[in-house]
């Protein structure tokens, strides 16, 4: 612990430093207020002893611009030694930024034990703001994780649902298009059936995996809508860019090559897709929601119509 010691008078500096370094502490030494501000934003130390009446600058100006220096959080303990002992005085020392004010001539043990209360205090301090950190932490980690889905760790339905709004309120003010996509994978009950939960589980996730690379543009979003449906929204994309897109995804899951004896489309695993594209405002009683089910429509129709295949 470093503790500067800001006092003009030679012989009670001397006699300071020589009680702090007794008490463990490494002092550093300045004679004057501003060769003291100088040594605080060198020193950086954890404890300031503070005379008052200095030539030049004095004690009290030294305290407010000490506090000025510190950034948010920061806190360095200040103690006035003084000759001044008026009630006035302390209250002045306190109302600057120190915190604690002791009369000269001072004992080496209310030194010793005013140091140690500042010490103390510091520590709390220090533990508060780990702790602090640590919350902080665990906030940013849970935010995170109330927006990413547990098994496939690609967005989940609530992320998409805000995703959504958004870009439906940006494309409304840009007068671009926005366009949906609703993906299902087929027979995924006979899927489990055929092959176990746990394959289930894993086929979900390399399907997540692979829609997830077949997006490029950082505004895309494919979230896992639920079970084994996804969802994507693309802005600023209109209905020909987004069957592609729902192409190269169908595409992509049928490249996996995973098997899937008992589908009736195919025997591997295969995707449907649904497709809606608006301008927002274009219609009036237009919504996210009713984007939402003319893409759940469009994957209706892809599913009576055979599966592995993409409706717009
Ligand atoms: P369709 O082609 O018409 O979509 O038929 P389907 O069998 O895929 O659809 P259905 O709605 O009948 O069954 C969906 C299945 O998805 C049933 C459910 O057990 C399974 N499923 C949903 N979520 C999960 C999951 O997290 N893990 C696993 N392994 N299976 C899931
Ligand atoms: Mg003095
Ligand atoms: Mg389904
Ligand atoms: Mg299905
Ligand atoms: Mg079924």
């Amino acid at each position: 612990m470093k503790a500067l010691v800001i006092e003009d008078t030679v012989t009670s500096a001397t006699l300071i430093c020589h009680l702090l370094d007794k008490m463990g502490l490494v002092p550093v030494r300045a004679s004057d207020g501003l060769s003291g501000i100088e040594m605080f934003k060198q020193e950086r130390p954890d404890l300031v002893l503070l005379d008052i009446i200095m030539p030049g600058m004095d004690g009290f100006e030294v305290a407010r611009r000490i506090r000025q220096l510190e950034k948010d959080g920061e806190w360095t303990p200040i103690i006035f030694l003084s000759a001044r002992a008026s009630d006035e005085d302390l209250a002045e020392g306190i109302n600057v930024g120190g915190d604690d004010y002791l009369v000269k001539p001072v004992s080496e043990v209310v030194l010793k034990a005013k140091v140690r209360a500042m010490q103390r205090i510091a520590q709390m301090r220090y533990s508060l703001l780990v702790l602090t950190r640590k919350l902080d932490e665990a906030n940013r980690e849970l935010t995170r994780l109330s927006s990413v889905d547990g098994l496939t760790g690609i967005p989940n339905r609530r992320c998409f649902d805000e995703t959504l709004a958004r870009e439906w309120r940006r494309s409304l003010r840009n007068r671009q298009s926005l366009s949906l996509l609703v993906a299902d994978v087929d027979h995924f009950k006979e899927f489990n059936d055929t092959y176990g939960h746990q394959a289930g589980d894993d086929c979900l996730k390399a399907v997540a995996k692979s829609l997830a690379a077949c997006l490029h543009r950082a505004t895309d979003l494919v979230a896992r809508y639920g079970g084994e449906e996804f969802a994507v929204v693309l802005p600023d994309t209109d209905e020909v860019g987004a069957r592609a897109v729902a192409e190269l995804m169908r595409d992509a899951v049928a490249q996996l090559a995973m098997a899937h004896s008992a589908s009736s489309s195919a025997d591997h695993v295969t995707l449907s897709l649904g497709v809606a594209c608006c301008v927002p405002g274009d219609e009036p009683g237009a919504s996210p929601a009713s984007l939402l089910s003319e893409a759940d429509k469009a994957l209706y129709e892809a599913k009576r119509g055979g599966r592995n295949r993409v409706v717009v």
